[in-house]
């Protein structure tokens, strides 16, 4: 862990007395834990434990897991909710709300049974509280603003207290100006780990969030009323091509977790394996109830554990099967114009919109290779190279390297899939190729790259031009 910058709360030492009233003297007299800061959107190694039960901990894609303490038999962790600057790609950087340095926030890491004492330190300018999504716990620390507590006043600390009932996937988010703090980027994952370590043992465990946001080209800050027009659909806050590869190696057994804070389902497909879906936020799946997938559908305020074994190497994708979520700002007001011949229309559209290109009349991947003037801080529609050309993505894609021969903790990207001779799809330069049957009654639309002459369809119906209709006049009749 490399990134991190420790900082105490209240100054120097990070024994400093907590002053706010709700803090209970014990732990006023123990002082508060320190609140690491991550400044890099990396993903950062996995937190293997120092003290207490083994786990084969998290990894979390372009984020990182919240250091903590022993203090007698609790384990305590410090979240600051404050204002962040996260870059969501390289050339864009969102102004948003979220936890110790980023958003998302940490992951929080723990055992079945552990008892943990969570530190949140309000520096957002309204009041905030946590809620801690799927646990079990006393009523009172369930995080509700106004139900379970007051919201934390802004340059408060609160406290929560409970014990961790159950392993498996949980979230934590405000439950205070839901709406506001949640499109600002207040999210986080919460791990329980089974206390067996042999239990569910997986060799690499990944997490992330499912995330939106409607960010305006050129601008900084989520538009936080947007309900379902969001242009920025991200995997932790981030957009591909700023999302970092999962590396897996060949033979290993992989666990990923998603969580979906959005307002609406993502289907997450993985190519190249099979999986079964192992867990939600209520707990585990018994193994006799598993069934094969390969994409499983997050629906809101769901989470969604997944397990497979990584058996072919290659570069995989991984991405939410809307086809709009793998698509970054600027590309939902593009206008459609497959089949339009833009060499005549360009002259008309360049006068009302002068930076006007004419692009899109065979499809829009062009703009995958294209530089398009921008605005500042925005990121293009879609992007990212691989070894053969533009990706012709964004938003919520990335790739799973699954490699032979890795160290059991590397994790450091291996580079673009090196395929064996005569694996890839290639281009046919041979005898020509079987003739193509047609759909039986099917006709193909006149192409002029054919080279031939393509035949006139057979007229269905009779087009009348409007400027000769007919005219009903009063009287009745027709005026031609
Ligand atoms: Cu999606």
């Amino acid at each position: 862990m490399t990134d991190f910058s420790r900082r105490s709360i209240l100054g120097a030492g990070g024994l400093v007395l907590a002053g706010a009233s709700m803090v209970s003297g014990r732990v006023q007299a123990a002082g508060l834990p320190e609140a690491p800061v991550m400044e890099s959107a990396a993903t950062q190694a996995p937190l293997f434990p120092n003290v207490g039960p083994d786990y084969q901990p998290v990894v979390t894609l372009n984020g990182w897991s919240l250091p903590w303490r022993m203090r007698g038999d609790w384990k305590e962790f410090h979240l600051i909710a404050e204002p962040v600057v996260r870059e969501m790609a390289p050339g864009m950087k969102a102004h948003l709300w979220g936890y110790n340095g980023q958003s998302p926030g940490p992951t929080i890491e723990a055992v079945e049974g552990d008892k943990v004492r969570i530190f949140v330190t309000n520096r957002l300018p309204e009041a905030t509280t946590v809620h801690w999504h799927g646990q079990t716990l006393p009523n009172g620390m369930d995080g509700v603003s106004g139900l379970t507590q007051p919201g934390i006043p802004p340059g408060k600390t609160f406290v929560y207290e409970f014990i961790l009932r159950r392993s498996g996937t949980f979230m934590y988010h405000p439950h205070s100006d839901e709406m506001v703090q949640m499109a600002m980027g207040m999210m986080g994952f919460f791990v329980v780990h089974p206390r067996d370590p042999a239990e569910r043992r997986v060799d690499r465990d990944f997490v992330w969030l499912l995330s939106a946001y409607d960010i305006e080209a050129g601008s900084y800050v989520p538009k936080v009323n947007t309900m379902t027009e969001f242009n920025l659909w991200t995997f932790n806050t981030r957009a591909w091509p700023g999302i970092d590869p999962i590396v897996v190696r060949q033979g290993d057994k992989v666990r990923m977790r998603f969580g979906n804070l959005t307002m609406t389902n993502h289907p997450i497909h993985v190519h190249g394996v099979d999986f079964k879906v192992t867990g939600t936020d209520g707990g585990w799946i018994p193994e006799n109830r598993q069934w094969p997938e390969v994409s499983v559908d997050v629906a809101v305020g769901q989470m969604r554990t997944i397990e497979f074994n990584a058996d072919v190497p290659g570069d995989w994708a991984v991405h939410c099967h809307k086809s709009h979520h793998t698509m970054n700002a600027m590309g939902h007001a593009v206008r459609t114009y497959i089949g339009v011949n833009l060499k005549k229309t360009a002259p008309q559209i360049k006068k009302v919109l002068p930076g006007y290109m004419p692009m899109g009349a065979n499809g829009m991947g062009e703009m995958g290779a294209m530089e398009m003037p921008m605005p500042d801080n925005t990121l293009p529609m879609m992007t990212g190279y691989a070894q053969f050309g533009p990706v012709e993505m964004g938003g919520m894609f990335t790739v799973m390297k699954v490699r032979p021969g890795l160290a059991a903790t590397d994790y450091a990207d291996p580079g673009w899939y090196k395929h064996p001779e005569g694996t890839v799809a290639y281009e046919w330069t041979g005898e020509p190729p079987p003739e193509a049957a047609q759909a039986p009654g099917a006709k193909a639309p006149a192409r002029k790259s054919s080279g031939r002459r393509a035949s006139a369809p057979a007229k269905e119906f009779r087009v009348v031009d409007p400027r000769n209709r007919p005219v009903r006049t009063a009287g009745g009749h027709e005026n031609h």
